[in-house]
Parts: structure tokens; sequence; C-alpha cells
């Protein structure tokens, strides 16, 4: 089956931000079409989105985050190239390098490169009359991962009223991702509930649909999630734990870690201390970005001292890049990887870093971003790619629920299986 037609143009997001889509038609009639996501807090060795700088359209619409550049580069660049060539996403996404061999995308925006890189994903599934999660994963069972779910936000996503940016669950007690998410839903409405009897304010939404409560310390923020977990009747560090993405990178000034609402600042051997008290004397079993993206020696000095089963998970540190990667299997400074395309750029590169995390006994957790859309790919990555965990945000706003309720169709229609990764 070949491609007919491929059409850039710009939609809105989760926040209300322009970002990008692509449809790619084939031959037989049929459109496939997918959305970016965008991130708040970015890291710095993430692919390049392309926004729209120094025009009048710029200048007074969207301030000044448009994508109309990365839209002309799909529809003048990218879509003469494609059509009438077959639909592959390997061939597509070898196309894409082509036009732009930058290792970030930068010239036609890794917007524009995984809008269509998407899309080709979508088509070429068609073309082999399966669905996404099973053009990855055509014989056998599909591994439904262990979602990883924002209760509390801060940072980024909520104007720092704490200063990490989530505070999230896991239920590794769940017996199928049916069981998990009314756990997680019920957790979190008990976590609204006691925030409002505590006369804190839970009116307001973060952008991942997470509470934006505000505590002053790290410590009162899980005391408040584990009494929430424990009112529901759920069994702590057995059938629910706790998980952080501290993501450092926002208050660390290149010299010390700065927890403003707990009024304290650490140098980067203190932070070590720090965190290494805080996951040992609470339910934690994963923590994301303790330390800054470009402060390698801390994660390495941590990798050593922390509980053996912890999970540290690089998001920020990793930005989905081989290379990174690489640096951070060789020097032990991590022991799993957020994996987002969109730090990427490319389906097909997104799968190939994820291939060598596993290789490497790296624990791999599909991701979404801070700006999402109604989109559901990332739920049948996670689970075509077999990735056993998944992180989308809270359990708030159809952008997150679009993925969960994803995962609910395919463990209702498929073979599927659910396993405790962390057991
Ligand atoms: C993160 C992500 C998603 P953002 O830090 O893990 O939670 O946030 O998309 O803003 O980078
Ligand atoms: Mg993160």
């Amino acid at each position: 089956m070949k491609i007919n037609k491929v059409i850039g143009y710009q939609v809105l997001d989760s926040r209300g931000r322009p970002t990008v889509a692509a449809s790619i038609s084939l031959t037989d009639g049929s459109t496939h079409t997918a959305r970016v996501p965008s991130g708040a807090s970015t890291g710095a060795h993430e692919a390049k989105e392309l926004r729209d700088v120094g025009s009048k359209y710029a200048e007074r619409f969207y301030s000044g985050l448009s994508v109309q550049q990365a839209v002309a580069n799909i529809n003048e660049k990218i879509a003469p190239r494609l059509v009438e060539e077959q639909i592959d996403l390997n061939l597509v996404d070898a196309q894409l390098i082509e036009l732009d061999p930058s290792s970030d995308h930068t010239h036609l925006g890794a917007n524009a490169t995984l809008a269509v890189s998407l899309a080709a994903a979508y088509a070429d599934a068609h073309s082999q009359n399966k669905s996404l999660a099973r053009y990855f994963n055509p014989e056998g069972k599909l591994l439904i991962p262990m979602p990883m779910v924002n209760i509390l936000s801060g940072g980024a996503h909520a104007n720092r009223a704490m200063d990490i940016q989530d505070l999230l669950i896991i239920p590794t007690g769940a017996k199928s991702f049916t069981e998990a998410l009314s756990w997680i839903v019920a957790v979190r409405e008990m976590a609204a509930k006691l925030g409002k009897e505590g006369g804190f304010v839970t009116n307001l939404i973060a952008d991942e649909g997470g509470l934006s409560i505000g505590f002053d310390s790290i410590e009162k923020a899980c005391e408040f999630v584990v009494n929430a977990i424990e009112k529901v009747g759920l069994k702590v560090g057995v059938e629910v734990n706790l998980a952080l993405d501290v993501a450092s990178t926002q208050f660390f000034d290149g010299k010390n870690y700065h927890l403003t609402t707990q009024g304290k600042s650490y140098t980067s051997s203190e932070f070590v201390k720090y965190i290494n008290t805080v996951v040992s004397n609470q339910p934690i079993i994963s923590i994301e970005d303790p330390f800054a993206e470009d402060d390698w020696l801390p994660w390495q000095a941590f990798m050593q001292e922390c509980p053996k089963k912890l999970q540290v998970l690089g998001d920020d540190l990793l930005t989905t890049n081989l290379t990174r990667l690489n640096k951070a299997i060789a020097e032990k400074s991590a022991n799993a990887i957020l994996i987002k395309a969109n730090q990427n750029g490319l389906v097909s590169a997104t799968l190939n870093v994820l291939k060598q995390a596993r290789a490497n006994n790296f624990n791999t957790v599909v991701s979404a971003r801070s700006g999402e859309n109604e989109d559901s790919w990332l739920a049948d990555l996670a689970t075509g790619w077999g990735a056993g965990q998944i992180k989308v945000g809270s359990t708030h706003g159809s952008e997150r629920n679009a993925k969960w309720n994803r995962l609910l169709e395919l463990e209702a229609t498929e073979k599927t299986k659910f396993v405790n990764p962390f057991a």
C-alpha cells in the first residue's frame, strides 16, 4: 500500500497551546492521524521542538508558541518526499533522517518529525490490518503496563505548590489493570476529600490532573498520601507504593539544590544523603530525576548508597537519547529510563532506546508529557513494546483518561497479562 497524501496542521493541546498534527492518507482511501505532546519541565538534551519566533502571527497569537513553521516543514518538505512511497514506518523514519540528519531534529523540528512518524506507525499498522499495539507485538499475550499515577502535583506543573513535581502511586498488588485503575481513582478521591477536610485548597488541578495541595516538605506529602491509601483500605507497601518525580533540574542552580517551600538548600552530596533518607523512610519504590540533568556524579553515588530494589529513573538525565543512556549504563548512574517519544523525535529510534535499556536490565517507563491531547498511541506503544510501566499523569482530564481507557480496552479485548515489574 502506498502513501497518497501527508498533511500537517496546528491543533491545541491540553494546556490550550498549539501542537502539531499529521494525517497520512493511503491509496486504499484510509487516513491516519497523530498529534504530538509537549513538556513543561523540558530537559536541555531533548530533541528540538520547533516553535515560531519572530513572525507577526507568533507575536500576536499563542504567546509565541505557535507551530506554523513545523507544520510548513511537513507540508513543504516532508510530504513531497513521502507521497507515492510504500507505507513502512522504518522507511518513513529513514526518509525523515535523510531530510534532517541533525541529531536533535533541529531543522524540521522534532514535533514535525514525531507527528509524521506516529501517523506512519498507525498507517503501517492499518496496512497490516492490525492495531498499533498488535503491530509491534503480533503474536501472543500483550503485556499491559503497571501504571505510575500522579496524586499530588508541584513544581512546574502546579505553580511550584511543592518543590517536587509529582507524588505518584503504583498499585503493585493489583491483579489486573482494571483493578489497578479502580484503586487509583479511589486513592485520588480520598486524597481530595482529606485535603478538603484538612482545609487545603483542592480545587486547583495541576497540568496533569493531579491535586495541587502544596506541602512544605516531601515527607509531609508522602504521609498525606499514605494516609489516603490506608483510608481506602489498601495496604501500603504491599498493595500500593509511592513514587516521586523530583524533577530536580528545576531547582538546581549549578551548585546547590534549593527546596524553596522547605526552606533548605543542599550541595549535591548533601542532597544524595537527604534523598536517601526520604526513600529509606517512606514506602517509595521509584524515584525520578532526584539529581539534575547534568549533575552526573550524585547519580552514581546515590546508586551505590540507596536501597538495592529502588527504581532510579532518568528522565531529564537521559531524554530518551541513546548516547546519554549508554553513558548511564556504563557509569551505573540509574537503573531505569523514562521513554518519551517526543524527547527523541522518531518512533523507531525511541523503540531502539527502549530495547537498549532492556538489554542492559534497565526498567522502562513509557511516559506522557504535561501538555497532552486526545490521542491514545502511548497506551499502544507501552503495551506493544512490553515496556512494563506507564506514566500518564493523573486520572483527571480526558487527555489522560484517553490513555487509561485505551489500556482498559486492550485488557478487555485482547489476550493480555498484567504483571508487577517490582515483584
Ligand atoms: C516529567 C513530565 C511528565 P513534562 O517530568 O516526567 O510528567 O513532565 O512533560 O512537563 O516534562
Ligand atoms: Mg520527569
